[in-house]
């Protein structure tokens, strides 16, 4: 079976997060992405975090699997030759090196036009243009400029980042909804084109209700948050909310069976209008079905605290499994806050391969997180990340055509093994 993006050639030029998570995503769709890194070195995430001695992280290999790595320096004459070579060659370039990098190794995107006007070049950057394009930033960094921090916490608590790495893996996949378009556009117009995701701006994608929030706001309370019901007057921009829905259905996370010793015996528990009858017979309220004040979801607004408290009184009787075993066949929304122990043992997403075991052959069986995106007709198998510069001579060879004399040549140039390790051939 072919792949939806078979014979789409990356000139993958990111590190760290970001983008790795944009080329990885390619090349689950079928993508030939190959990974440009520094001889010797490689992406810096291959060395941090390392729980197996002399073998690449986990950061590394859960954000690289299915490319091929060749290593080149950019800064070398030779290496340059190869990397004009790679450019007129492939699709797409995927960087997000720090702003101004790219241009400083001659890639501008005047000269990569040149080079190539029907090549895609697609960026990450900390910031879109304006006072702040030149920064260096981080996922947190991003989080917290663009909304997520400020929205995230509770009411009396400091701004908090939030463990899903909206700021870097978010704007990846931004990134790569923006080259597959590209790709589809160049198909019609036979042109390439600059694609940019800044993380700022992905992260305020991803906040947009809280903007909606905003501008609600300046119109009277937020009704919904359990600050209207605590009595506690607004200020003038969008409180943190803990664990408020974010939309119009309230919903709390309550606790459960075992929680005085399990830190994830919780449950999430949305009070859906459609479904408040059987939530009022299940907690044993049936009362509130018909009371005044209580039959209607605006009546209920404030006394939401109330209401939560009830039902966690109910929930607290159960665990979070059967809260959900419970209330799912009524139609009521639940979730058990999972913890990454049981995501990592659940055999459901293991049927599916969002969950997968990767064999590796330095660091041996670890887990990975698989193509969240199912498609019929492109299947992803997850193959592991490459070992540094496994495939430079390969693709020299393959993709760019060099004969084994120029690539004999290329290995003395200092173009693509470090300085030591030729001195020691
Ligand atoms: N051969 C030779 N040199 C290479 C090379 C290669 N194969 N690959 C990269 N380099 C060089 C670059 O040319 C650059 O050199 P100069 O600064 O001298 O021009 C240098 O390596 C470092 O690039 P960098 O500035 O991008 O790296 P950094 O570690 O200092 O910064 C980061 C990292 C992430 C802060 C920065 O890249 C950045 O802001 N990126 C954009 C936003 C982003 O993606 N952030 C999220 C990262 S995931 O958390």
């Amino acid at each position: 079976m072919t792949k939806a993006l078979e014979g789409v050639k990356v000139l993958d030029f990111t590190h760290v997060q970001s983008g790795p998570t944009c080329t990885q995503l390619l090349a689950w769709l079928g993508a030939d992405v190959i990974k440009v890194e520094r001889p010797g070195e490689g992406d810096a995430t291959r060395k941090q975090l390392v729980d197996v001695a002399g073998a690449d992280s986990l950061y590394f290999t859960m954000l690289n699997h299915n490319k091929r790595s060749i290593t080149i320096d950019t800064k070398n004459k030779t290496g340059k030759e190869i990397l004009e070579r790679l450019v007129k060659t492939c699709d797409v370039l995927v960087e997000n090196f720090a702003p101004g990098a790219l241009d400083r190794m001659g890639f501008s995107w005047e000269n990569i036009q040149k080079l190539n006007p029907r090549m895609i070049m697609a960026s990450v950057k900390g910031f879109g243009p304006g006072k702040y394009e030149d920064c260096k930033v981080y996922e947190n960094v991003a989080q917290c400029a663009g909304g997520s921090a400020s929205t995230t916490g509770f009411r009396d608590g400091p701004p908090l980042v939030t463990g899903a790495q909206i700021g870097d893996s978010g704007t990846g996949l931004h990134l790569a909804l923006g080259i597959v378009a590209a790709l589809l556009q160049r198909e019609r117009t036979g042109r390439g084109q600059k694609v940019l995701a800044p993380m700022q701006d992905g992260v305020l994608n991803l906040c947009r209700v809280k903007l909606r929030d905003q501008q609600r706001l300046e119109k009277g309370p937020l009704r919904e948050y359990s600050q209207f019901g605590d009595g506690v007057p607004f200020g003038n921009a969008v409180p943190r909310a803990g664990n408020d829905s974010g939309g119009g259905q309230p919903g709390r996370i309550l606790r459960c069976k075992g929680w005085e010793t399990d830190p994830n015996a919780y449950t999430y528990f949305i009070t859906q209008a459609a479904a408040w009858e059987h939530v009022c017979d299940v907690i044993g309220e049936p009362g509130w079905k018909t009371a005044p004040g209580f039959s209607k979801p605006a009546e209920r607004l404030d006394k939401l605290n109330l209401i939560f408290d009830r039902i966690e009184q109910w929930t607290m009787t159960k665990t979070k499994f059967e809260v959900m075993d419970i209330c799912n066949p009524l139609d009521i929304p639940v979730g058990p806050i999972l913890s990454m122990k049981e995501i990592a043992e659940d055999e459901g997403l293991r049927a599916t391969g969002t969950i997968v075991e990767v064999d590796h052959p330095t660091r041996g069986k670890y887990l990975s997180v698989g193509c969240p995106i199912k498609m019929s007709d492109s299947p992803v198998e997850v193959t592991r990340s490459p070992l540094l510069g496994e495939h430079t001579y390969e693709v020299l060879g393959q993709v760019l055509g060099y004969t084994a004399d120029e690539i004999a040549a290329i290995k003395t140039s200092g173009a693509t093994e470090p300085a030591k390790k030729m001195a020691a051939e």
